[in-house]
């Protein structure tokens, strides 16, 4: 316990008196392969002849006959002995798939990172025809056949072109380069016969090196010496280095995109800011090298947790992507060269070359093509969506029942309690502090009671003593992570003294998944401390190792199959939330949706559970860059993300509090957390007017659940984000394609900015298109422009700028409820928020929330649409079935061979009414309103004259209560 006491107050201590520890964490120039990488980059950059040494061997060139897959060897014009291959392959969706690796090299480069992410192999296309000429080989596809697939001999580059126009381009720059495995003696050797001596850490001096050049021509293209290939430190770290030099870099370019987005996960804007050429904003490449990066910087390109190596580039013309499938540290630099073009590089440590280039050319197309790669987000639990209470920690069971008892007292909705590492007994995860949780499993049914469910957490790292049946256990089955010298790997964590499983290990996925059973099977471990609704949250899972390099592993470190964690770095946080999810989910037959969160991920992470943007600061700045980082996740195919409301650093004080309600209440992901030194800061302890804004902030939250639900049901298939930035909606407004500070929430037409700036009074939202939109609250109508418009809207502390788009109908339940479940017979209202042509639409998905039932087809999924009748005499509002019509888009991207409206559960929700319609922007007072042949109660509320503009206060239609079931089908007629 004292042990606990001194980690405890140094890191409570630490805040106070440092910064980011940016000392901690490797700069490009500090980590040798990207210095060579970068180097290799500026003496490309300053040799007006630079071409790249690698070139297709075309007498190698292989067509396979059946399937759009051509291979080819490839050579290197420095190393002629060495052989590559290349193999390309197109899939049936257009998706371009290029691999190289070493061929009979010395050693075998990792290769397994894309079976990781993959769901499954792709369906290679067998349309395809390759054309091969005496300079290239070419195959035209796609719609028009207006896709074209260019690799080109020599140099070595591949171009997808549409229309003639180039979208992706790969080594345009010759930039690839593939070290190829050698010895250190036969490099000595080498270098031997060169007379000059070992080049000194900070490089040669120039006419050194060209002494060196002119002796050994290889280094015009692999630098001057052996920089850091054989053995490198940084700080007290050495790191060995057995495989010698083995990284792999390649420019990928986007000659007709100015903008790219993605490659989450960084503190920086959505539209990614410049890292090389003049002007760069960054000096430092983006990185990629999962990490525990204590109080981050809030514009930063440096690593954070996750990684997901997606990049999306964008013009007005067209929306192209690539997936680059490695699972080693990566660096990325992104550049404007030329205006309007992006050149990207990317240098990694080690792997094959695994790269998707996505064609689009729309964003959903984009986002669709990436799904099938590596899945979408599976649906998760409805009360997943609604708010999670958490801190670092709630001390006892009966710190949890009074911190629930407070939020009924105060009416303040809430789904979820978290309990942070100090429940566990010594930081033994599973294993309940007794002294303060004496009664683990009354305390859960006691939140249980009322369908509320608690998340506890479990990390990766286990003490290592005798008394803790999980480790043992993990030993006697030899699934640790070995050292270098075969070893178990022992770091220092939470528990002290820590060991790691190695999830890559087959051996070890059964077994963690029999940990969270609560009934023992036979006189093996179980978890009875703890209940079938009690979900998971991973944290450190990066891995974070207080005393290890950069807080994380020794790469030289050894996992299943012989890798090394170098290899496979980014993806090891990914293996530890799969498992877990799965574990969660097979607690009971049959299964339910697991919820887990992580907090460290790699491309394919958006299948199991949420993710959040870890250790934030309570700031501002902190505030507004969880805005564009959680669309970044979401443009990187993570859409169930969120930032520790709060910030998890610091004391907020109560204005700065509710704004972040206000961006966590528009966040996929909703939970506040706080680090153990804060002052508690429950919404119930705010003092008024605070409290009630932020209780009327949580009741919006779960008022529009049901469009939460609806866009994660529309993410789950087609890979559709559900908060969606302005490029995602209207790809050839250029105004917009900058913009991080306010997007839609799922399809639903709702544009919110959430406000990230003190003392706010008003703010000004971008409105896209020549349409009105309405402020969700008063009804206030604004008129945007086709070529783009700013509006100004009020921002008080009590208001989130929330407009509704002209054209769209949102459904949402307005009755208070103290947690989700409990909303489940609650009745509708809709708010139909007229285009200028009197139009609108909406959609409607509901399910049980909790099982897998809705994949068996028990749903209820409706579509809502206005139109103007008549000569826009009559305005028609009806609901009709979408399951049965769309049967192949169902739900969770499994397909249904029949739909029956009358299933299971929409039987149970058969009664569930639209209890209230509003209708904004009708043009003058109704003369009737009927439904079902008959007249029903409704209210008009003229607007300002000028609404029909779409300015000032739009005219306001309440019909109440018009006998509109939200099963059946149904049309109620506005007789205007
Ligand atoms: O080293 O579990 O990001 O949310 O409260 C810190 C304690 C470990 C880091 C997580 C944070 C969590 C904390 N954890």
């Amino acid at each position: 316990m004292r042990g606990l006491k001194v980690i405890l107050l140094t890191l409570v201590a630490l805040p106070a008196v440092f910064a980011v520890k940016s000392h901690d964490f490797k700069t490009c120039s500090q980590a040798a392969f990207c210095r060579r990488g970068r180097a290799l980059a500026t003496r490309a950059r300053e040799s007006s002849s630079w071409t790249s040494p690698y070139s297709v061997d075309p007498a190698s060139v292989t067509i396979d006959p059946t399937k759009a897959t051509f291979t080819a060897g490839v050579r290197s014009s420095i190393y002629p002995e060495i052989k590559f291959g290349l193999d390309v392959r197109v899939h049936e969706d257009g998706v371009v798939r290029v691999r190289m690796d070493e061929v009979d090299g010395l050693r075998k480069r990792y290769d397994e990172a894309s079976s990781w992410a993959l769901i499954a192999d792709p369906e290679i296309s067998r349309e395809i025809q390759w054309t091969v000429a005496k300079d290239a080989v070419r195959a035209v596809y796609g719609h028009n056949n207006n896709i074209e697939v260019v690799v080109a001999y020599e140099p070595l580059k591949v171009s997808l072109l549409r229309n003639g126009q180039e979208q992706i381009v790969l080594n345009g720059d010759g930039l690839l380069h593939m070290e190829h495995f050698r010895t250190k003696e036969a490099v000595d050797q080498e270098k031997s016969g060169w007379a000059l001596p070992e080049a000194p850490e900070e490089g040669l001096d120039l006419e050194d090196a060209q002494v060196v050049m002119q002796m050994n021509p290889r280094s015009w293209f692999e630098g001057v010496g052996d920089d850091g290939w054989w053995e490198e430190t940084f700080g007290t770290w050495t790191d060995s280095k057995p495989k010698g030099p083995e990284s792999l870099s390649i420019d990928i370019n986007f000659p007709n995109h100015g903008h790219v987005y993605g490659i989450p996960q960084h503190a920086t804007r959505l539209s990614l800011p410049t890292t090389a050429g003049e002007d760069a904003y960054y000096s430092d490449p983006y990185r990629l090298y999962n990490a525990d990066v204590f109080e981050y910087l809030a514009d930063s390109t440096m690593s954070l947790y996750g990684s997901i190596p997606v990049m999306h580039a964008h013009s007005a013309e067209s929306t192209v992507a690539i997936f680059n499938a490695v699972g080693s540290e990566t660096w990325i630099d992104v550049a404007h060269f030329v205006p309007k073009s992006t050149h990207t590089h990317w240098i990694s440590e080690s792997g094959i070359m695994d790269i998707f280039l996505m064609p689009g050319p729309t964003p959903a197309d984009v986002f669709a093509q990436y799904a099938r790669l590596t899945g979408t987000s599976a649906l998760p639990a409805q009360w997943a969506l609604g708010y999670h209470q958490c801190r670092w920690n709630y001390i006892s069971s009966d710190d949890v029942r009074d911190v629930q008892t407070r939020f009924d007292e105060e009416d303040i909705p809430v789904d979820v309690f978290w309990l942070d590492i100090e429940y566990a007994e010594d930081h033994k995860y599973f294993i309940w502090d007794k002294k303060s949780f004496p009664d683990p499993v009354d305390m859960l049914h006691d939140v249980e009671a009322i369908q509320r469910k608690m998340v506890v957490i479990v990390d990766p790292h286990l003490k290592r003593t005798d008394n803790y049946p999980i480790y043992q256990q993990a030993k006697d089955l030899d699934l640790l992570i070995k050292k270098k010298d075969g070893q178990e790997y022992e770091g220092w964590c939470w528990p002290g003294s820590s060991a790691w499983v190695d999830f890559f290990n087959p051996a070890s996925w059964d077994w963690w998944k029999s940990l969270f059973k609560t009934m023992p099977e036979g006189d093996k471990w179980a978890w009875i401390d703890s209940t079938e609704n009690t979900y998971i949250w991973n944290d450190m899972n990066e891995p974070s190792i207080f005393n290890g390099p950069e807080i994380s592993m020794p790469r030289d470190n050894i996992h299943y199959g012989g890798w090394e964690h170098r290899d496979v770095h980014n993806i090891n946080g990914m293996l530890f939330h799969n498992m877990t999810a799965q574990a969660v989910m097979h607690r009971t037959d049959p299964p339910k949706r697991p919820f887990v969160l992580t907090r460290s991920f790699y491309a394919g992470s958006q299948r199991l559970g949420a993710m959040w943007t870890g250790d934030n600061l309570g700031t501002w700045e902190h505030m507004a860059v969880g805005v564009s980082m959680v669309l970044s996740l979401n443009v990187g195919g993570f859409s169930f993300s969120g930032s520790d409301v709060g910030g998890f650093f610091g004391n907020p004080e109560p204005d700065m509090l509710v704004r972040w309600y206000g961006v966590g209440a528009f966040s996929p992901f909703f939970r506040a957390h706080a680090h153990i030194d804060t002052k508690r800061r429950e919404p119930y302890l705010l003092e008024e007017p605070y409290k009630s804004i932020v209780r009327d902030i949580l009741r919006l939250r779960y008022s529009l659940l049901p469009v939460w639900y609806t866009a994660f049901r529309e993410a789950s298939v087609n890979g559709l984000p559900v908060v969606r930035p302005h490029y995602v909606v209207f790809p050839q407004d250029e105004g917009g394609f900058d913009l991080d500070d306010q997007y839609f929430v799922g399809g639903s037409g709702l544009l919110v900015k959430p406000i990230t700036r003190k003392d706010v009074t008003e703010t000004t939202m971008y409105l896209p298109e020549n349409e009105v939109y309405y402020d969700y609250f008063t009804g206030h109508a604004y008129r945007g422009a086709a070529t783009g418009k700013n509006v100004t809207v009020p921002a008080e502390l009590h208001q989130i700028p929330l407009l509704i788009r002209g054209g769209s109908i949102v459904p949402t339940r307005e009755r208070p409820r103290r947690a989700s479940p409990l909303m489940k017979h609650d009745p509708f209202t809709l708010r139909v928020a007229l285009s200028t042509t009197g139009t609108a639409r909406g959609e409607l998905y509901l399910d049980e929330g909790e099982t897998f039932a809705h994949q068996a087809g028990q749903f209820v999924w409706r579509a809502f649409e206005a139109t103007a009748e008549k000569g826009g005499k009559e305005i028609r509002i009806r609901s009709r079935d979408l399951a049965a019509r769309n049967l192949d888009t169902a739900v969770d991207g499994v397909a249904l061979t029949t739909y029956d409206a009358r299933n299971a559960f929409a039987k149970d929700v058969a009664r569930v009414r639209v209890e209230r319609i509003v209708v904004l922007g009708l043009s003058r007072e109704p003369r009737s309103v009927v439904a079902d042949g008959k007249e029903v109660h409704w209210e008009y509320k003229a607007g300002a004259a000028a609404a029909s503009k779409g300015e000032g206060t739009a005219s306001m239609l309440l019909v109440k209560d018009p006998h509109a079931s939200i099963t059946t089908d149904w049309e109620i007629t506005i007789h205007l």
